[in-house]
């Protein structure tokens, strides 16, 4: 497979002003026929292009333009295009080819799930439905006609509305959807089911009575609100924030089983992976609510950044997927608590995208080049993409950021369009020059800021130096100067935040020198810095900090992500120190700052319980030069106990004081802190075998009425040296839940993720497990993903065992579900953060992998430029 490039792009040479197609739903298979009216391209700089278009695992069998069949001369099928000679400049061409869902285990195109059919065309996937020119430029109008059993599929679905419906002979039925607003095919959707509907209605500011719809299989009848409630919250917040209406009569939500994705934004159609819709308390945590309300939400607002606005290119997807990412945080954050939604963001930032920028795989928001594009909706592009999105808002100020979208959305209305265009509006409504700032999107690698400074008490003058620099990534060696956006204050010997020349206690500077300084006057004493405040940049910071300094920032900084930070700073520090002098004592001043975070009942809860957590395993691994994982492992579960013991009556005080009496289940934020509390205080006290915290636990699992409350006390049992009752629970846990698939996934990451139940031999039988199915990507993430990116300790076994299992998964993976392959492999390709042995069996997996056979692209792409 070759690689294509951003700087080859050309406009299409045809555009597809009508589509219309016909699917035919059998059990063997799918007729699929197209009718495109298609004409040249007055901007194509080739006038005399043959038409060429799209199409994979396709059986053509019949070809017609303009109602005449097309000589079999005149057109070729080779590879993956059908090309067609000597066509008019404006023509219909009709084509009717022969489709198999029922073999498609790749989940891309129309395939089945369960006793569904349905589609998943984002990027690529459409041209596995029919002959098309797949491209996000090329935008049409479509109407949709299903016709299939109407006993088997009483339901037909497509994007838009549906403008007909009837009875056909032979017990078969019809339907007709139009979609009134021109899509690229990637945002074409079907569904045919027996599923059931249930029904809600939003009205718009406008006016406007929206109907929604969430369809489901019959035994999820009852998971059905918390979609809808978090669907009508996201179309009020776009209208508030945003000035972004809804634009059809109906929206549609379809849960599906097997599904490569969380969800899928397409038009008036969004078809989501059933474990990030469904829900209800008994068997939905309260994590799985909030990121449900985040990602219906997100998928909500595509419809303007993503639909009404698309992408010219698929190089061009952080423009939709940034932008989307971003919009969908200050959502979450203004549902919830604002402090703790960015500690999560920035958390999956520092840990994995971190690790994305500094790996094999590493790219700039916007990619110069790639061989698959799937392999391309990463952290980089929506995380980060989403961080360069919140600088500029940083820049501009929020209303400034709102004319700016406002020009971007009226501008490009149903437009397919660049990075460059977004960043444009906001520098045309802004006066702001943010030429430098588009380094964000073209230069990969994580900035690194060291930051020094130095307080002259006979001048009073306090001087910060800040020295910028960017690491090489494959095909960047030379990195240009960031523009970055870089927040502070300055706390006095109180702990008050010292007033700043701005007139504010936090300032933004603008980091644009790879070095630069900044004198403060006036200032009284040595002041302690809070840098880098609510993370205003995606960067890695360099201070030298003292535990002191880092203790009084716990509990004095006013910036509550700072205050969180400075707590994880200080356990990092204390861990790091004993891996490197070998010591296993925890000191006194972490302890003491923990005993404050606990007895602490007055600051937002949900910020304590975040606070109460120590940095994963992932991020300490992270961090290191050559990470001994063993070493890590042993030191956190070490400092883990150590402080459960050193606590024990502040961790049994917190426990008490958020037991909730019998008040039924609420997702607000006091409930959910005071259920994180408990758990967390329930977890720490059980690893240390307190045998009172053990008949908590065993109550709590019996007694919960709510998942949260049953999985903490069951993941607590899961961490502690009970094993008797550990393993009890958890099969008494399976025999519960086993036909609830949501639940039976989460007891796979359970027992996959940690040490204690998921050794190689007990991942494997698993696997052999009856509920276990290898086609279905999310039972493969949550025991093969969860063993590889959480149980650290038997996924880098010192034979090198858990990287030649993986790497079997993956090349079996591969010829049924190349997507979830290539995504499964991302562990073996961090080889170069472990000792050389360890490298050795991780590049030894790679080759194994690249040399059996035939593999697709996506998994090539990646295994080959982890071996360079
Ligand atoms: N469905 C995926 C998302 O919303 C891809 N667009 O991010
Ligand atoms: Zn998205």
């Amino acid at each position: 497979p070759q690689p294509i490039y951003l700087r080859d792009y050309r406009p299409p040479a045809f555009l597809v002003d009508h589509t219309e197609l016909e699917f035919d739903l059998y059990e063997e298979g799918a007729q699929v026929v197209s009718r495109l009216k298609l004409r040249r391209n007055p901007d194509s700089d080739n006038a005399r292009a043959s038409l060429v278009l799209d199409g994979v695992e396709l059986e053509l069998r019949s070809i017609m333009i303009d109602g005449v069949e097309v000589d079999a001369e005149r057109y070729s099928v080779e590879g993956e295009h059908l090309e067609v000679r000597d066509v008019p400049d404006e023509f219909e061409l009709e084509t009717q080819v022969w489709i198999k869902p029922q073999e498609n285990t790749c989940l891309e195109g129309l395939y089945k799930s369960s006793t569904m059919f349905c589609t998943q065309c984002e990027a690529e996937g459409f041209r596995r439905i029919t002959y098309y020119i797949d491209r996000p430029d090329v935008m049409s109008l479509f109407r949709t006609t299903i016709r299939a059993d109407q006993s088997l599929y009483p339901v037909l679905l497509s994007n838009g509305n549906e403008v007909e419906a009837g009875v056909l002979e032979d017990g078969r039925h019809f339907a007709v959807w139009e979609d009134p607003h021109r899509k690229p095919c990637y945002l074409f959707a079907l569904v045919a089911g027996d599923l059931h509907c249930q029904k809600d209605v939003f009205v718009t500011s406008s006016g406007r009575e929206v109907e929604l719809r969430m369809y489901v299989e019959h035994r999820n009848a009852n998971k059905c609100d918390h979609g809808l409630i978090s669907l009508k919250k996201s179309m009020a917040w776009d209208e508030d924030v945003y000035g972004r209406e809804y634009d059809l009569d109906v929206f549609m939500i379809v849960a599906v089983d097997d599904f490569n994705m969380g969800a899928m934004e397409n038009k008036g159609l969004n078809i989501f992976n059933s474990s990030c819709v469904l829900a209800k308390p008994e068997t939905t945590t309260d994590n799985g609510y909030q990121r449900i309300e985040a990602i219906v939400a997100h998928e909500y607002f595509h419809n303007w950044s993503g639909n009404r606005v698309t992408c010219r290119d698929w190089f061009q997807l952080s423009l939709k997927e940034g932008f989307t990412v971003f919009r969908d945080a200050q959502f979450s954050a203004d549902m919830g608590s604002d402090t703790v939604k960015r500690i999560e963001d920035v958390t999956v930032l520092r840990t994995a995208q971190f690790a994305e920028d500094a790996g094999p795989m590493s790219h700039p928001v916007r990619p110069a080049s790639f061989i698959e594009i799937s392999n391309f909706y990463t952290l980089t592009v929506y995380e980060k993409g989403a961080e360069v999105v919140r600088m500029i808002h940083t820049l501009l100020g929020a209303e400034k950021f709102r004319q700016g979208s406002d020009l971007y959305f009226s501008r490009f209305d149903g437009q397919a369009v660049t990075t460059d265009d977004f960043v444009a509006c906001m520098e045309e409504v802004s006066g702001i020059d943010l030429t430098q700032f588009k380094r964000w999107y073209e230069q990969a690698g994580t900035p690194v800021i060291r930051v020094t400074d130095f307080y002259d008490p006979d001048t009073r003058e306090y001087r910060l130096t800040f020295r910028q620099s960017c690491p090489a990534t494959p095909q960047q060696t030379e990195k240009l100067p960031f523009h970055i956006p870089f927040a502070i204050g300055l706390l006095d010997a109180s702990g008050q935040d010292i007033a700043l020349p701005n007139g504010a206690t936090t300032q933004v500077l603008h980091l644009t020198e790879p070095e630069q300084s900044l004198v403060f006057q006036n200032i009284e004493a040595q002041p302690v810095p809070s840098l880098l405040r609510g993370f205003s940049a995606p960067v890695r910071l360099e201070y030298n900090w003292s535990l002191e300094q880092l203790k009084f920032l716990m509990s004095h900084d006013s910036d509550g992500f700072n205050r969180w930070d400075a707590g994880q700073k200080l356990a990092i520090v204390v861990m790091q120190n004993m891996i490197s002098d070998g010591s296993r004592d925890v000191p006194e001043i972490l302890i003491e700052a923990y005993r404050k975070v606990i007895n602490d009942t007055e600051t937002d809860q949900a910020l304590i319980a975040k606070m109460l957590s120590l940095p994963t395993e992932q991020y300490l691994i992270e961090l290191a030069d050559e990470a001994d994982v063993q070493l890590i492992h042993q030191v956190r579960e070490i400092t883990q106990e150590k402080l459960g013991g050193a606590l024990r009556e502040e961790l049994k005080a917190c426990f008490q004081r958020n037991v909730q009496s019998s008040e039924a289940y609420a997702v607000d934020a006091l409930s959910i802190a005071k259920r994180t509390l408990r758990n967390t205080a329930l977890q720490m006290l059980l690893k240390t075998g307190d045998e009172e915290a053990l008949q908590w636990a065993l109550d709590q699992f019996q007694a919960a009425s709510n998942m949260t409350d049953q999985i903490g006390a069951l993941a607590a049992l899961v961490h502690s040296p009970f094993e008797n009752d550990r393993a009890q629970a958890l099969s008494s846990f399976y025999d519960q839940w086993q036909s609830d698939n949501q639940v039976v996934e989460q007891w796979f990451s359970l027992q996959s993720g940690n040490p204690k139940t998921g050794h190689l031999q007990a991942i494997k039988a698993l696997m052999q497990h009856a509920a276990f199915d290898i086609r279905n990507p999310n039972k493969t993430r949550s025991v093969i993903g969860v063993f590889a990116n959480q149980n650290l300790t038997c996924f880098h076994a010192e034979d090198g065992s858990g990287y030649e299992f993986l790497a079997d998964q993956v090349i079996q993976l591969d010829a049924l579900n190349p997507q979830i392959a290539s995504r499964l492999v991302t562990p073996l390709t961090r080889w170069r953060k472990y000792s050389e042995v360890r490298q050795g069996q991780m590049k030894l997996a790679l080759q194994r992998i690249k040399s059996g056979g035939k593999l697709s692209p996506d998994l090539f792409e990646v295994v080959s430029k982890s071996l360079v």
